[in-house]
C-alpha cells in the first residue's frame, strides 16, 4: 500500500453516494486518508444551510472503513496547517474547484506544500438536488 497521505474537505450533508465515490477515489490515491468536515458556522458564513448537524456529518464520515481521520473544517484558510500537521502528500477536491481553487487565497501556499488533484464530481447527484427532490415530493403528497 502507498504511504502517501491524502487530504479532502466537505460539508457531506446527506451523504450520497457522489460523496462515497469521491472519498473512495481519494483513498486509492494514497494509503491514509484524512477528511475535513465543514462546522455549521462556516457553512452558515458561506451561506449553505445543512439538514445535518456537523457532529452528524462528522460521524457519518468517520465510520467509513477507508477513511483514517477525520477533523472539523472551521475557516477555509486552515488548509496549510492542516497539510503541516498530518503530513499530506496529495490534496484533493472535487472538479467543481478545478476553477475556484486557484483563485483562493490559500492555494499558492498549499501548491507549495503537496500535490493537488481534482477528481471528477459524480454527475446527476448533490446534495442541493436531494434537498429539492424532497421538498418536491413533500408538495405532490400534500397537493394529492
Ligand atoms: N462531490 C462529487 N460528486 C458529487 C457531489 C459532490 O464528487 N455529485 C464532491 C465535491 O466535488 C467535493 C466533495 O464531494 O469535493 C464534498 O462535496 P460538498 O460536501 O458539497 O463540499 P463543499 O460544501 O463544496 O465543501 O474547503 C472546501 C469545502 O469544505 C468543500
Amino acid at each position: 500500500m502507498s504511504s502517501k497521505r491524502v487530504i479532502t474537505y466537505g460539508t457531506w450533508d446527506l451523504f450520497h453516494y457522489g460523496h462515497y465515490f469521491l472519498l473512495k477515489r481519494a483513498k486509492s490515491l494514497g494509503g491514509q486518508l484524512y477528511v475535513g468536515v465543514s462546522t455549521d458556522a462556516m457553512c452558515f458564513s458561506k451561506g449553505k444551510a445543512t439538514i445535518l448537524d456537523e457532529n452528524t456529518r462528522r460521524q457519518m464520515i468517520k465510520e467509513l472503513r477507508f477513511v483514517d481521520e477525520v477533523f472539523f473544517e472551521y475557516d477555509m484558510n486552515q488548509k496549510v496547517d492542516d497539510i503541516e500537521k498530518y503530513g499530506i502528500d496529495i490534496f484533493v477536491l472535487g472538479d467543481d474547484y478545478a476553477e475556484k481553487f486557484p483563485q483562493m487565497k490559500e492555494y499558492a501556499a498549499v501548491k507549495e506544500k503537496c500535490d493537488i488533484i481534482y477528481l471528477p464530481r459524480t454527475p446527476e447527484i448533490s446534495s442541493t438536488d436531494l434537498k429539492n427532490r424532497l421538498a418536491n415530493q413533500m408538495n405532490m403528497k400534500k397537493i394529492l
